[in-house]
């Protein structure tokens, strides 16, 4: 849609599509890039009739992590005083879902990009990674903390300490860390397809399902409940759960207004 330097927009239905595009530098997440995928997000978010939102690189890669050549020679100082790359947490703001549809290596920033969206489909040679301690470094964006809760602490601490333990798309099916692998040429579609089912659902609904999900990973279980509990209760506060429970009622099909 919107011209960009790094990516490519594209809508498909209601469907956001967000596809990086950096081919010469396996999608290096320079700094640039990531702050369109931000505001090509914002833009999503605040577009009524987009419901969800996939993000995909190239058949090569997804991404091979943070851009190495454009901070090999920055300062502690530096980095620290500006908040060096702070802005990629801002796409955890984003109320739609989000799914990252991996061909492809994913790797360092490039694996904590894709965990930081909702739901993670794989081409069938993707690889996922952490390479960061090769470079005298540790993952930066996350990946500390949200690959152990995809794969658990042994193979993170493996996959962490190493930087040479990666996992193929199967054996991140096996782990969790992804939920489908999906032949190379249909990955995308796949992940437009069932982000096309979400978007078709009631925003509402979807929003706070996503938001009590992300609470588990947050807070207590009892805190986590109660969230649940108070959006769930007020959910009964829009049109749409009265549209779905009638539907259901008349046995036809739901017509959701996002209202
Ligand atoms: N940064 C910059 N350039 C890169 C990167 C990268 N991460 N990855 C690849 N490139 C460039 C290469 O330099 C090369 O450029 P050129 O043609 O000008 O020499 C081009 O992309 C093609 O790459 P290769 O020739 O290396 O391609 P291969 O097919 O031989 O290898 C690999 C592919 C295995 C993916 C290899 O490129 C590689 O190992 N890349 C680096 C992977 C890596 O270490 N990633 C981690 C980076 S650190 C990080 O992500 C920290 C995140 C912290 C985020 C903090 C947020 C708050």
């Amino acid at each position: 849609d919107k011209s960009y330097t790094h990516i490519l927009t594209e809508t498909k239905g209601k469907v956001g599509l967000i596809t990086l595009n950096r081919p010469k530098a396996l999608n290096a997440l320079c700094s640039d890039l990531f702050t369109e995928v931000n505001q090509a997000l914002k833009t999503y978010d605040s577009n009524d009739n987009i419901g969800a939102i996939v993000i995909t690189g190239s058949k090569k890669a997804f991404a091979a992590g943070a851009d190495i050549k454009e901070m090999k020679d920055n300062t502690f100082v530096d980095t620290y005083k500006n908040n060096f790359l702070g802005h990629w947490a801002e796409m955890i703001e984003i109320k739609k879902p989000i799914i990252a549809a991996v061909n492809g290596y994913a790797l360092g920033g490039g694996c904590e990009l894709a965990m930081m969206c909702d739901i993670i489909y794989a081409g069938e040679k993707a690889v996922f990674g952490q390479p960061e301690i090769k470079l005298g470094v540790i993952p930066g964006a996350g990946g500390s903390q949200r690959l152990v809760k995809a794969v658990g602490k042994s193979k993170a601490m493996e996959m962490i300490l190493t930087g040479n333990v990666n996992l193929n798309a199967s054996e991140a099916l096996n782990l969790g860390l992804v939920s489908k692998v999906v032949p190379i040429d249909d990955l995308v579609d796949e992940a437009v397809k069932t982000a096309g089912v979400i978007a078709n659902m009631s925003q509402p609904s979807v929003q706070m399902a996503k938001e009590a999900i992300n609470k588990s990973f947050e807070v207590p279980l009892s805190a986590g409940l109660r969230w649940e509990r108070i959006f769930f209760q007020s959910l009964f506060g829009t049109a749409d759960q009265k549209e779905g429970m009638n539907a259901f009622a008349e046995k036809r099909a739901a017509t959701f207004t996002n209202k």
